[in-house]
């Protein structure tokens, strides 16, 4: 098999044992690499029903076809395991050199399964695994971490750790590698604290195993050249994803007060014109030549990486407006290692609980010394109210009742990303459809939407999310590799098929893509209905909020969602994917799809419709 090894290393931290075994060739062929093999290797190989945070649950490194090649932003990595945060399907996207090791390695996944007995991190060089005492790094931040290990192992070891957030088993703890690239929002980094596995830290020998690797470089190096070309590239350079925070306020979109609102009065106090005034330095991921990570200098003097999503979570959506203090709450978020966008939901859901006297502890909109410390006891767990938090919105508006589910504002669990829906139907569809609960990754179709017929719940809107959802989450979730030179920059989207014959040898059609990515969607959402033993509609429905609760301020004040109108929307979704009205897929779509080995155990759980 050219362009992937077919091979995976398996490792039990139980037993101190680890192999490199063959996976069917299939598999390859028919889910590509990185999240469609994570996705094939949890059904196959995951008991069901496992608790997420017992040791029989698996967390899978898995990297594609495209990763670590001489092509535009290739150095990503997928991490993904069943979800403690959601209980369904998880995974996460990290930029980092171990990636590259990982390929290099021979392996196209890393399989962990049970728990060491104190401890541990992983040394892999190719198919040797070495189990090592990491007693003296539990409790370290992840930055130390990874300097000692790096002090240990070389600059050019691929390293991934957790922090103490991981540690504490907090549900939306994520993996962190090169002090600023997270990756796994639904609680991946939980996973691995619950195997007690504090690092893991990889080094390869081999080649790639490619089909034509000279017509791959040809290629290759043809997009670098145009995505310097683009005529968005120097404005890009200055801003990366930081130029969203003003897109959102023009069309009302930026999260306020807990989703409230779409505009923030205090916008230019964290948007990208604030950030270039502070920055110190620009960094990124590995084989990039738009390198997207702003580092300023935060409040405290040290370094900060932001991105979009950090800063209006952590900025508009709890009421802050200084970006120096926003970069001390996601430099934090980063140390401790757990997601920013749910740390940023679970502070304002906290805030709102106080503001509503559900709980007993005072906190004010922007308060940002309190946050501080609130970052602390979260990933600590070292007090009630960090505790309450650290299990999610979901699970603490269960907790705390009061009407608290309406402005929890997940799906599935997992807490919605930066964009306010109260005025966009088709991104309210996309955070409710996604295959990870409500993350923008897999359908970013805001952008669209609010250029064509914004308040529409039309067919086209469901079609433009499925659309998205086949490139964004189906394809680059599985090739894998960075999706932003096509996004930001509009690198042809014809370079991938192209790149991928050059690294399999197989000339896959569009269409051929299309249903990869499809099987892929369908295959998740078999799982969930597997680990969950049922599934309903109202798993695919967004927070009550964004229904019952107009904006009051900017432009589009007074406009909010309908759910009569959303339904219909959802429907239209179902329809075009093949699955039935309570969003499982049809006999039919999966026999089509090629995943007839899923249909006697979803039919025995849910009855499938012909
Ligand atoms: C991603 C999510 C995002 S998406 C952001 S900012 W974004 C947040 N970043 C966090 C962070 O930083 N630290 C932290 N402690 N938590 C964070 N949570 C949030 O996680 C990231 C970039 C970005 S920046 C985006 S859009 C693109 N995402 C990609 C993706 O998902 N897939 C893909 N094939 N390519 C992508 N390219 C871009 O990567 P999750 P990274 Mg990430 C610090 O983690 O779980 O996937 O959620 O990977 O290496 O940090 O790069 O405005
Ligand atoms: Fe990483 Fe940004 Fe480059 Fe993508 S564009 S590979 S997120 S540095």
């Amino acid at each position: 098999m050219k362009g992937l090894h077919g091979k995976i290393l398996w490792i039990d931290l139980t037993k101190k044992e680890a192999k490199s075994i063959e996976y069917p060739k299939e598999w390859a062929r028919d889910f590509l690499g990185g999240r469609g093999l994570a996705a094939r290797i949890l059904w196959e190989y995951l008991p069901e029903g496992a608790d997420p945070l017992g040791p029989e649950n698996l967390l899978i490194f898995a990297v594609g076809p495209l990763t670590g090649l001489p092509l535009p932003s290739s150095g990503k990595l997928l991490v993904a395991a069943k979800s403690p945060l959601t209980g369904g399907y998880g995974d996460g996207n990290v930029g980092t050199t171990a990636s590259i090791e990982l390929r290099k390695s021979g392996h196209d996944a890393i399989m962990i399964k049970g728990r060491a007995e104190k401890p541990t991190m992983l040394y892999i060089e190719d198919d040797k695994v070495d189990f090592l005492d990491a007693d003296h790094l539990w409790g370290l931040d992840t930055w130390t971490t990874e300097r000692k290990l790096r002090d240990e192992f070389g600059k050019t070891a691929g390293i991934l750790e957790i922090g103490p957030a991981g540690e504490n088993l907090v549900r939306f703890a994520t993996i962190i590698s090169q002090e600023g690239r997270s990756g796994g929002r639904p609680g991946i980094g939980a996973v691995m604290g619950s195997k007690k596995l504090k690092a893991v830290i990889i080094k390869g020998t081999k080649d790639f195993n490619l089909y034509d690797e000279k017509g791959l470089r040809n290629v290759g190096v043809k997009a670098y050249k145009d995505v310097v070309k683009s005529k968005n590239y120097k404005f890009w350079m200055r801003q990366g994803t930081m130029a969203t925070v003003d897109w959102s306020q023009e069309n009302s979109v930026l999260p306020t007060y807990n989703f409230r609102e779409g505009v923030f009065d205090g916008f230019k106090g964290i948007d990208g014109f604030r950030m270039e005034e502070l920055k110190v330095t620009q960094r990124g991921c590995p084989n990039c030549n738009m390198t997207c990570g702003n580092v300023i200098k935060d409040e405290e003097g040290e370094l900060s990486e932001l991105d979009y999503e950090n800063v209006a979570m952590l900025g508009s959506n709890i009421g802050l407006d200084d970006l120096r203090k926003v970069g001390v709450l996601n430099r934090l978020a980063d140390m401790y290692g757990m997601d920013t966008i749910s740390l940023g939901s679970v502070l304002a859901f906290a805030t709102e609980a106080s503001e509503k006297g559900l709980i007993e502890d005072r906190i004010e909109w922007g308060d940002y010394h309190k946050y501080k410390d609130l970052v602390a006891d979260i990933a600590l767990r070292r007090n009630d109210l960090g505790s309450l938090l650290a299990e999610g919105t979901k699970r603490a508006s269960e907790r705390i009742g009061g009407g608290s589910k309406d402005w929890a504002m997940n799906v599935k669990g997992l807490e919605i990303s930066a964009y306010d829906c109260h005025a966009a139907p088709g991104m309210a569809l996309a955070y409710a459809t996604s295959p990870i609960g409500a993350h923008h990754k897999d359908a970013w179709v805001i952008s669209w939407e609010v250029q064509t017929d914004r308040f529409a719940y039309s067919r086209d809107k469901a079609m433009k999310v499925i659309e998205l959802q086949r490139i964004r989450g189906g394809l680059f979730e599985s090739f894998t590799t960075c999706r932003l030179p096509w996004v930001e920059l509009g690198l042809n989207l014809d370079y991938y098929p192209e790149l991928l014959y050059h690294a399999t040898g197989i000339k896959y059609s569009w269409d051929e893509l299309w249903t990869i990515a499809d099987r892929i969607y369908s295959l998740i959402r078999a799982f969930w209905i597997r680990e969950l033993k049922g599934w309903s509609r109202q798993m695919d429905l967004p927070p009550a909020r964004w229904f019952k609760e107009p904006l009051s301020k900017g432009p589009l004040a007074g406009k909010k969602l309908d759910i009569e109108k959303f339904n219909k929307l959802l429907d239209y979704y179902y329809e075009i994917r093949g699955w039935d009205e309570r969003g499982v897929p049809k006999r039919s779509t999966l026999e089509k799809l090629g995943l007839n080995f899923v249909v006697e155990k979803l039919d025995s759980i849910i009855g499938l419709t012909p």
